[in-house]
This record gives C-alpha cells, structure tokens and sequence, in this order.
C-alpha cells in the first residue's frame, strides 16, 4: 500500500535523485489539502450508512431494473449485497483521499473483482453510477461543511470508475 508521500520518496529513490523543485511542490500540494482531506474522512466517517443508503435507494430509481425478479440485486441477500459493495467503495475511498494516492484501491478493492462480477453477473454500469452517486453526495456534504476546494475528492471515486469501465470494454 503506497501513499502520496511513500510514492514520490519511492520514485526518487529508484533514480537515486534528492528532492528537487518538482517534488516540493507535489509534497507542498499533498500537505495543503491535508486538512481538507481528514475534514472529508471525517465527513464520510460520520455519514457512510446514510449516504450508502441514500445513494442506493437513488440508484434503485435510476435503474429499477436491478431489484426487479430477475434483477442482480433482486431478493434481500442480493440487495444487502449490493449496498455491502458500495460501502467497501466508501470506506476504500476514504483511506484513498487521506492517503493521496489510489494504490490502496488497486491492492483492496479492484484485484480479482472483474472475474468475480461477471461470474455473479453483477452489472458493470450501474455499479459506476452507483459510485458516481455517492461521489457527489461526498463531494456536495464537503461544500456544504465548507470545504471550499472539492476537486480533490474526484481521484478515487473516478479511479474505481475508471477501472471499472475499462474492464467492461
Ligand atoms: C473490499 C473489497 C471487496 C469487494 C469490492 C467485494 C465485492 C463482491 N461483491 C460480491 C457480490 C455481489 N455484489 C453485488 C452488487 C450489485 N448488484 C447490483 O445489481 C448492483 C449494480 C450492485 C450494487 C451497486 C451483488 C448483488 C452481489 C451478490 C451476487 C450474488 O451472490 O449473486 C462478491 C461475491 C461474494 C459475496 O457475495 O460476498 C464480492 C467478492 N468483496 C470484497 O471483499
């Protein structure tokens, strides 16, 4: 598991280089999103069943489909299932965006998930949108809490999107 910090220090290493003006910036952009970063943690922290719940509940809306007789996350077992998987991408997220770097996500959650989802036929699609949900239900309750740049909460949730997508070409 790597972290913004252990990653440049890493790729210094490899080439043997002393921190130049580059990595101080990098390392001065990491620190001063780094209260931002512990304030949305938090957030998500004291949220994460509400926005798992709220976001599946849009998400079920979205695409009825799912929770219909012959949907994926059709029966109770199912349903619990599902809202059990959008909170691992929560809580991952979480340790991605105090972490800066989207290695956890790699090593945790995506290893091995593609051969699982599609032996289970679990639908690559709506499971972006439900990410992208609760990306900005965070992204709104960070704004609303007054953080006032949220870009920064996009990495991770676009990484598992992302990976995602492409492993559904
Ligand atoms: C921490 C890393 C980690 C992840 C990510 C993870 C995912 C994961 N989701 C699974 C199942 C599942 N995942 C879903 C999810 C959904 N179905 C839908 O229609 C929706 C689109 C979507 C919710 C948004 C469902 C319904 C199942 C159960 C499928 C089945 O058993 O038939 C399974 C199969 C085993 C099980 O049921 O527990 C795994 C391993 N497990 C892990 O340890």
């Amino acid at each position: 598991m790597r972290d913004a910090i252990t990653n440049l220090i890493r790729n210094y290493d490899v080439s043997g280089r002393y921190l130049d003006r580059d990595a101080m910036g990098e390392l001065k952009s990491y620190f001063d999103s780094g209260a931002a970063r512990i304030a949305v943690a938090a957030l998500i922290n004291a949220n994460s069943p509400v926005i798992v719940k709220n976001a599946g509940l849009q998400l079920f809306e979205e695409v009825p489909e799912l929770i219909r007789a012959g949907g994926n996350a059709y029966t109770t077992r199912r349903y619990s299932a599902c809202l059990r998987d959008m909170d691992y991408y929560l809580r991952y997220a979480s340790y991605a965006l105090v972490a800066g770097d989207t290695n956890v996500l790699d090593e945790r959650v995506l290893q091995g998930l593609r051969e699982t989802y599609n032996s289970l036929g679990v639908p690559i699609g709506p499971t972006v949108r439900g990410i992208q949900i609760m990306k900005d239900m965070v992204k709104s309750m960070a704004a609303d809490a007054g953080v006032e740049d949220t870009s920064f909460i996009d990495q991770p949730f676009d990484h598992l999107t992302r990976e995602f997508s492409e492993v559904s070409i």
